[in-house]
């Protein structure tokens, strides 16, 4: 151990985490109910048929810490001198539920129930609004809700039952994200079936590298088809160190305009801001799951260190020595306070 870790800036900074998540027991139920009965696709019955029903450590210790938004997670936080913790609803969320009724108000109590655990405790949990994009019109007036009870951004599991926010059904969700000012976070979740093939049976479906792919590629279909050209301003972060696209991003851009320029997709237009003008005005990425220094110096640089923001991923990542990584980057202060502080505090208006 190379120094204690200590909430209140004792190194020149505040720890934000910006990936946290928390579940509602009903929502786990929900799951269970899924897996037990069939209607769960491949992914969910690999990923909630594990969490919500094996006996390991690992398992049952992250469905209490999950379900609580009090004193445990407080001392959780103490004990790795995490100054605040922006909280999510776990992922998929409601996205996977086919009755939107059920979806709608399972979410709404969600949203409610945080709102209310972080003004209980309003210097160190800020909370984000979760929707069920399977009702666009709803999820508009959830984002107003959410605003107007102190929640700050938008939470997304990436697809909704393979459905992705790029297509036109999904535009009054960005408009209501312009209308408040708030970023949209895009957190990974199962794979839908269609592109799960060969993951499972490797064991490589979940956070180990199935997440990344999905997920990255949901961000890439809306740089693709221009979300950045209709909002210009919009915010979207990612996490896992923007799920691998700033490690790319030289070859994504190259191939994107070599198939504009050949005319190979008729859908791929020309886009007014390329690849790296989206990741660096418009992209933000944490460092959730990758407490690692040549892959977040990388983001930086590819990036800018205005974009780049300290995340644990509680519970599923809750180790002491990751914070510690960060605080060791051998980065400049300046830009080292920006990651663990202050790009949270202007991204999520705190
Ligand atoms: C896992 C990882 C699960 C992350 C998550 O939500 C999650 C996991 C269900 O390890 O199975 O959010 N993660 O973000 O890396
Ligand atoms: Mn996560």
């Amino acid at each position: 151990m190379t120094h204690a870790l200590t909430t209140g800036g004792d190194r020149g900074y505040l720890r934000i985490a910006t990936e946290e998540a928390f579940a509602t027991r009903e929502q786990i139920d929900a799951y269970l109910r899924m897996v037990r009965d069939g209607s769960a696709d491949q992914g969910m019955t690999s990923l909630w048929g594990f969490y919500a029903q094996s006996p390991s450590e690992r398992a049952t210790e992250i469905i209490e810490r999950l379900l609580d938004l009090g004193d445990r997670r407080l001392a959780d936080m103490d004990a790795t001198g995490i100054d605040v913790a922006i909280l999510s609803l776990t992922s998929p969320g409601v996205q996977p539920l086919t009755d939107v009724a059920e979806a709608t108000a399972m979410v709404a109590r969600a949203n409610t129930y945080l709102a209310e655990r972080c003004a209980a405790h309003p210097t160190r949990f800020v909370g984000m609004t979760s929707i069920a994009p399977q009702d666009p019109a709803w999820s508009v007036a959830e984002i107003h809700r959410g605003a107007a009870l102190g929640l700050r951004g938008v939470m997304v599991n990436s697809h909704t039952q393979g459905h992705y926010l790029d297509e036109p059904q999904f535009d009054p969700i960005f408009r209501a994200l312009a209308d408040t000012g708030q970023p949209l976070y895009i957190h990974p979740q199962t794979l839908p079936d269609a592109m799960i093939g060969g993951l499972i049976e490797a064991g490589l479906d979940g956070a180990i590298f199935g997440f990344g792919v999905e997920t990255g590629m949901h961000l890439l279909r809306l740089i693709t088809t221009g979300i950045f050209d209709r909002y210009p301003d919009l915010q979207i972060a990612v996490g896992h160190g923007g799920e691998a696209i700033p490690y790319w991003l030289y070859r994504m851009d190259y191939m994107h305009k070599a198939g504009v320029r050949s005319g190979r997709y008729a859908k791929l237009k020309p886009l007014k801001k390329d690849f790296f003008g989206c990741l660096r005005e418009n992209v933000l990425a944490t460092t959730s799951g990758l407490p690692f220094p040549p892959a977040i110096k990388l983001m930086i640089e590819v990036m800018g260190e205005d974009r780049v923001m300290y995340a644990m991923d509680y519970p599923y990542e809750y180790v002491a020595d990751e914070v510690r990584a960060h605080d060791l980057l051998d980065i400049p202060d300046t830009t080292k306070k920006k990651l663990m502080q202050t790009n949270a505090e202007r991204v999520f208006k705190l």
